[in-house]
């Protein structure tokens, strides 16, 4: 049975990276939703249909886990899908709770890079004002960034640019970590560590995600312990360049180790 991951785009790759590392004989499906990216501008109904729309492709498969690998689609539908199906289903987090502990000793501010609609969310919301009772998290969405990505458009004075405007309004001297709360953003990571202050940590939220799946599978007896790790590409336009453009974007990663 394989471990299916699921983004509106290329975004989720970066989980599915992770978890190729840690668990390097599972068999793993990837299916984007190439026919309605981006999800970070759109409705929340509209992310919801078609989350739901997707899934139900998806479990069509010989799959024994589902990883929304997508924090926009995770705030929105991860509670309605976990009712409508039996399998376990991981989802994305933005790594707020480990950047504020990071920071305990500097008393350094957190800065959260989300899609708007993410960081529009209940579940955000009630995540920042559980654990963050001194006020210290910021936030700012970065849309244009999954549109560089979907476009492998990864480095570059264009993408220098781009950072060096969003982060002109913030004191950089005044944070500690930098949270990446969408999973496209940690396609520039290297990037933005050239950007950013040496003493900024950035954290992203795959390391807690591919921990949660880890355990689940481990609960249920279900990892594999030989063989080497497949990696079955869809999405919804299928669209062979897309699926090309997809194995492309996990070459970067994994060049990038
Ligand atoms: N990769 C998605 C996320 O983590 O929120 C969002 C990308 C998008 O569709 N805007």
């Amino acid at each position: 049975m394989k471990i299916a991951f699921f983004d509106s785009g290329l975004g989720g790759i970066t989980v599915l990276n992770e978890a190729m590392k840690r668990m390097p004989h599972e068999d793993y499906i990837y299916f984007a939703d190439t026919a309605h990216v981006p999800y970070g501008i759109k409705s929340k109904d509209e992310v919801l249909a078609f989350v739901k729309q997707s899934v139900d492709t998806i479990i069509q498969e010989d799959i024994k886990a589902l990883v929304i690998a997508c924090n926009t689609a995770t705030s929105i539908a991860i509670a309605e899908l976990r009712k409508m199906y039996a399998i376990p289903i991981i989802g994305m987090e933005p790594a707020v709770k480990p950047a504020l502990e990071m920071n305990r000793s500097s008393g350094k501010r957190v800065l959260v890079f989300a899609t708007q609609l993410t960081l529009q969310q209940a579940k955000y919301r009630e995540l920042v004002s559980r654990i963050d009772d001194m006020g210290m998290v910021d936030s700012v969405p970065l849309p244009e960034l999954v549109e560089f990505c979907e476009n492998l458009l990864m480095d570059g004075p264009q993408i220098m640019d781009y950072f060096n405007q969003k982060l002109a309004p913030f004191d950089l001297t005044a944070y500690g970590t930098v949270v990446l709360g969408c999973t496209h953003y940690p396609f520039y990571s290297r990037i933005l560590s050239r950007i950013l202050p040496s003493h900024i940590h950035i954290v992203d939220g795959s390391k807690g995600t591919v921990n949660h799946l880890m355990q689940v599978l481990q609960d249920s007896e279900q990892l594999q312990g030989t063989g080497d790790a497949q990696v079955k590409w869809m999405c919804s336009s299928s669209d062979a360049a897309y699926i090309a453009k997809m194995r492309k974007a996990l070459a970067v990663l994994q060049a990038a180790q």
